[in-house]
């Protein structure tokens, strides 16, 4: 896929954006092993500025898989609606449900993204919407890892990778992005905060894991000799935080990685 144009007034599901806002939009996406700091540390963007949104990885709808668009659905009692926790069911059956789990983390992540910017966000001067994952690293990072690791079967991946072309290139003016921030921690440090944040369905997620999802990053975002079909992002800006200390209860460490990401925004 080329370099997209920079975003035009194409509005061509959502409402039509402002041309001069989506030309003034810049979207950033924040990627980062499970546990890095990622939520953390998109909570401190948007409390740092009125021109920062953030747009959550929809992780609540993983666990709760609900189907509420269905008139007969109505009818049912609660107990029924529940679809179920798909989160739960990757990690308790990988080899059954990672070809669900990755449609659906890609599907959601793609409608929540395409959700038209705040009010306040379109009337301000230089506007930045920070995405927490992108469905590059659904892809590049999850999807890649667990057919490695034979649970994604190669006609499920082959699948998987078809559908994600096209739907990157029927929305690539809506998601394209415009840089990347990682947040690089050790495996051992995002396990130590998998187990302190304790959400229940990761607790028998083992340490091997992390390092796999540690050495996609790495050769995605530090090395940056992962090959990818996207062509515009090898030539993206990514700027690197070292996050393996605690930022979380440090003000000053906060300040100074607000600086960061507020140089690196001058540099696009
Ligand atoms: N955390 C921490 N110090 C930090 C960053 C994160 O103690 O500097 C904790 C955070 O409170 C949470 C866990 O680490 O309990 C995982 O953080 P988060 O949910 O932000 O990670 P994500 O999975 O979104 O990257
Ligand atoms: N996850 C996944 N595949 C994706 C995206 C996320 O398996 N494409 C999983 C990893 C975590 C959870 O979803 O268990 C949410 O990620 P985090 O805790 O890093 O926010
Ligand atoms: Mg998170």
């Amino acid at each position: 896929m080329a370099t997209p144009p920079k975003r035009s007034c194409s509005g061509r599901r959502s409402p039509p954006l402002e041309g001069s806002f989506s030309r003034r939009l810049k979207k950033i996406s924040i990627e980062g092993n499970i546990a890095a700091g990622k939520s953390t540390f998109v909570r401190l963007l948007e409390a740092a500025s009125d021109d920062w949104e953030v747009i959550p990885e929809p992780v609540g709808k993983w666990c709760n898989v609900q189907n509420d668009s269905d008139d007969i659905y109505q009818d049912l009692s609660s107990s029924q609606k529940s679809g179920g926790n798909l989160l739960q069911m990757l990690y308790d059956k990988p080899s059954r449900w990672s070809y669900t789990f990755q449609s659906y983390a890609c599907l959601s992540r793609v409608r929540s993204q395409l959700q038209s910017p705040s009010v306040k966000l379109q009337q301000s001067e230089n506007p930045v919407q920070f995405y927490e994952r992108s469905v590059y690293s659904d892809r590049y990072v999850f999807a890649s890892n667990l057919f490695e690791s034979g649970n994604l079967t190669e006609t499920e991946f082959s699948v998987y990778q078809d559908w994600h072309s096209w739907l990157l290139n029927q929305f690539e003016l809506e998601i394209a992005l415009d840089a990347i921030i990682y947040l690089r921690a050790p495996p051992q440090r995002c396990m130590q905060r998998l187990l302190h944040r304790g959400r229940e369905e990761e607790q028998d997620i083992p340490l091997e894991y992390l390092e796999q999802l540690h050495f996609k990053h790495e050769s995605w975002l530090f090395h940056r000799n992962l090959r990818l079909d996207f062509d515009y992002l090898n030539d993206l800006p990514v700027l690197v935080l070292d996050v393996d200390g605690d930022f979380k209860n440090d003000c000053i460490k906060q300040e100074a990685v607000i600086d960061k990401v507020r140089e690196f925004l001058t540099t696009l």
